[in-house]
């Protein structure tokens, strides 16, 4: 097995991220952002470094803050010893530093109050703002039960936000990165092989021969760690094949772009099964030796021809066979990538069921350059009492039987859970947000401001005076990520690692940690046995003496690498015997427990409907110098992306008269039209058929100075929601949009 270290080498010496195209982008983001210093240079030597992890997207690259003598953080940069990053941050980590800075940050905590008949914002203390939060937590759970709370959380510290509830009574803990992201894939692979794909996702690109994405925009899509081995793979000459309705960077870089119709790759996938089964291209040994169902699979894809496929994909036969082969010749060491952002036509679970089982018949899964068996440090947990039993959760509020193989709580089934239903005797009565902009992050705004609507209180724990802190009746300050301390990063990779984070600076404001929000409002509930320690310090340090290192030695480290405890990052090359944990305890090409719900065993294509004419296939996705909405007002990066625009085919534009930087309004299927309007984009690089815009922006909140009004929010277009049966993810790509050429709003005061 090459080392860490080796392999660091071999990285720096290729043209690296270069072959993408993305160093310029780096060069770029790293001179604009470090250009506020230029008037004041100061040599790394004069400066102090403080360990952290990038909280700008999950990817969570270590780093390090680099200090001055009078207090300020003047770069972070990434820890060459982390395999998150390899000592490089993409352009949104470096700059992170943008958040500290920005001076729109929530400043004190706020209550929601009623003057003269007008809803305001009350500044308010700390002590003030947790009673009240403390007293409407204790009344619910004397009134309601516990259960009638919910936390929404994304990010790390969501960890401790959980804990408090878990501690309170309630299991309704949720995160959009399920129901709106990676959910399905979860479900599929796990119906597969008996384990999920995990973050990082466990795919072997350094070693890869053939990078298959399928709707994954990897070099818009930053997830840092991945652009690097892919950069290095191409260099190493592996072929990439990108399957894609728009031109992506990705697609810019492939041997292969397929240029799909949108909502047509299962049928793709199916033939491409039935190439590589038909044409015996399939690694024999290993399906016989660990695959369930190959029989039934045969037969079900005999008449799924290239021929068939291409009435439905647009993807020309020979294209699909000529890629099928070129699969198979890289087997094992072939990638169909998962995916990550995968709730698209509702079908999701099938669709990456299908990429799990094209996986299979490559024997990629358990080999080099396919899949590695990750490891992560199991760190004990600083003790607490058990937490209490809860007698009901979200569930309640569906039918026996619904989204069965659901295995996180749904984000969406909150809101539906809140939302009074006749024929049940209670519903959610509180929530707390904690970093999730649900404005942004969820479909069908109008159902969660219904939901929010039926609440007895919202509090929002944030940074920054995102959408959603407009309905909370309680708003909490929390301080960036580089100004505190949070849980240790233990995400697997080949090798387990531990990262630290502690603050480079102290909080600016009156903003407080994640873990001391949780603390105070613990004890304040009487539940005080659940933070035993003083401060998060001693937790810590507590942990990390468990497994042989300590808080001081992480201070100085900031990243420490482990053993894995086996020899197991790949099988073995003779592919010794394994149990898959799974109903049959092989790899499931025909799914016995989706059969036992009542779904398909075997993936099948299934028509979605089109657009209706004069509208297009509202498709979105990743720009590379920003994360989701939360960095559309961060100042570095506003200045490297201010705004997104509309990707128009000139065939569109033609037709609709449009020009490039012109703008107009979006309006959906369902009459609702954008807040601002957005700027055309004229591009080869979209099907006619479609439009593309990046997610993330048009807010509406005037406090967010920068980003207020820049854009247009795709999730306000996304009022139609493509559920997936099996598991309840949101299919979002199933809306339509045309153009209004002129202001919506004014038109409504003239008539
Ligand atoms: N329409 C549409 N919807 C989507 C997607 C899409 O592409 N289009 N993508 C989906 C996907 S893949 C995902 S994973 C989700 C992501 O959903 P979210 O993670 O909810 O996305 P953001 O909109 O970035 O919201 C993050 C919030 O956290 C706040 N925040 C940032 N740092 C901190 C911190 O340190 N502490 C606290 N307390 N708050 C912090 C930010 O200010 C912001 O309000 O969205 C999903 N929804
Ligand atoms: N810069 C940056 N990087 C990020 C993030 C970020 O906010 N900013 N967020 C991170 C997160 S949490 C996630 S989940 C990932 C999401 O990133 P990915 O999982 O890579 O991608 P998606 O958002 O699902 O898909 C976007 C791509 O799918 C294509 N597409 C649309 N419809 C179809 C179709 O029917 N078939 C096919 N084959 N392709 C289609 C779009 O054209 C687009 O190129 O990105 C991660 N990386
Ligand atoms: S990929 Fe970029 S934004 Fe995400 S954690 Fe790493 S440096 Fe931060
Ligand atoms: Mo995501």
């Amino acid at each position: 097995m090459k080392s860490r270290r080796d392999f660091i080498k071999i990285s720096a010496a290729g043209t690296g991220v270069a072959a993408l195209g993305l160093t310029s982008l780096n060069w770029k983001g790293a001179t604009t952002l470090l250009g506020a210093n230029e008037n004041d240079p100061v040599s790394d030597e004069e400066l102090k470094l403080y360990p952290t992890y990038c909280e700008v997207c999950f990817w969570k690259c270590a780093g390090w803050a680099y200090v001055d003598k009078n207090g300020s953080i003047r770069k972070v940069i990434g820890n060459k010893e982390d395999p998150h990053c390899n000592g490089r941050l993409c352009p949104r980590g470096t700059g992170g530093i943008g958040m500290y800075n920005d001076e729109d940050r929530l400043k004190t905590p706020l209550i929601r109050e009623t003057v003269n008949g007008e809803e305001v914002f009350r500044k308010a203390s700390w002590d003030e703002a947790l009673d009240l939060i403390a007293e409407k937590m204790d009344k619910l759970r004397k009134e309601h039960g516990p259960e009638c709370l919910a936390l929404f959380s994304h990010g790390t510290g969501g960890a401790m936000m959980g804990h408090l509830v878990k501690a309170y009574g309630s299991p309704n803990i949720t995160a959009p990165s399920f129901a709106q992201c990676r959910g399905p894939r979860e479900v599929a692979f796990a119906a597969t092989y008996g384990e999920e794909v995990m973050s990082p996702e466990r795919t072997d690109i350094r070693d890869t021969r053939c990078l298959v994405l399928i709707g994954s925009h990897i070099g818009e899509n930053m997830h840092n760690g991945q652009i690097q081995e892919m950069s290095d793979a191409i260099d190493q000459g592996a072929t990439i094949i990108t399957v894609d309705p728009r031109f992506s960077t990705a697609a810019s870089h492939s041997k292969y772009w397929l240029p799909i119709k949108p909502a047509t790759d299962i049928a793709l996938l199916q033939a491409w099964m039935h190439v590589i089964i038909n044409e015996e291209l399939y690694d024999k040994a290993y399906v016989e030796k660990y695959a369930f169902g190959f029989d039934e699979l045969k037969a079900d894809v005999q008449n799924k021809t290239p021929e068939w496929a291409y009435g439905i994909t647009t993807i020309e036969p020979e294209i699909i066979r000529k890629t099928a082969r070129e699969m198979a010749a890289a087997s094992p060491a072939v990638i169909v990538h998962p995916g990550r952002h995968v709730t698209w036509y509702g079908d999701d679970t099938q669709r990456s069921r299908a990429i799990a089982i094209l996986n299979a018949l490559l024997g990629s899964w358990g080999r080099r350059g396919g899949f590695y068996f990750p490891d992560k440090v199991h760190l004990p947990k600083y003790p607490s009492p058990p937490y209490p039993k809860p007698k009901r959760s979200w569930r309640d509020a569906y039918p026996e039987g619904k989204y069965k193989l659901v295995s996180e709580v749904l984000s969406t089934g909150i809101c539906d859970a809140t939302i009074p239903n006749p024929n049940l005797s209670c519903h959610l009565r509180g929530w707390i947000v904690y970093g999730t902009n649900l404005m942004a992050a969820l479909p069908d705004q109008e159902k969660t401001l219904e939901a929010i609507r039926n609440l007895d209180f919202l509090v929002v724990v944030d940074t920054m005076p995102m959408d959603i802190t407009g309905y909370a009746d309680v708003v909490l300050p929390e301080c960036t990520y580089l100004e505190r301390y949070d849980i240790l990063r233990t995400s697997p990779h080949r090798e387990p690692y531990l990262a630290l984070r502690m603050p480079a600076a102290p909080p600016k404001y009156d903003s407080k940690p994640n873990w001391w929000i949780a603390k105070q409002l613990g004890e304040r509930l009487g539940l005080g046995d659940y933070f035993k320690w003083d401060t998060i310090e001693d937790m810590l340090d507590w942990q990390l003496k468990q497994v042989d290192s300590s808080l001081e030695e992480m201070q100085k480290i900031g990243v420490k690498k482990y053993k894995r405890e086996y020899e197991d990052l790949y099988l073995l090359e003779n592919l010794i015997d394994y149990e898959f944990n799974t109903n049959t305890g092989k790899i499931e090409l025909y799914s016995t427990e989706l059969e036992l719900e009542g779904f398909d065993p075997i993936p099948q294509y299934t028509q979605h409907p089109e657009p209706p004419s004069g509208y297009y296939r509202l498709n979105y996705g990743r720009a590379p110098m920003h994360t989701f909405s939360r960095t559309s007002n961060n100042p570095n990066l506003f200045d490297l992306m201010d705004e997104n625009s509309v990707w128009v085919n000139p065939k569109v534009a033609a037709l609709w008269e449009l020009k490039k930087d012109e703008y107009v309004w979006l309006k959906n299927q369902d009459g609702v039209v954008t807040d601002f309007p957005i700027k055309v984009r004229v591009t080869e690089r979209i099907r006619w058929d479609s439009v593309y815009m990046v997610h993330g922006f048009g807010h509406n909140n005037k406090k967010l100075t920068r980003a207020y009004g820049r854009g247009a929010s795709d999730s306000k277009l996304i009022t139609k929601v493509m559920e997936d049966p099996i598991m309840g993810g949101t299919g979002m790509r199933g809306n339509f949009v045309t153009f209004l050429k002129e202001d919506p709003n004014r038109e409504e005061i003239e008539s």
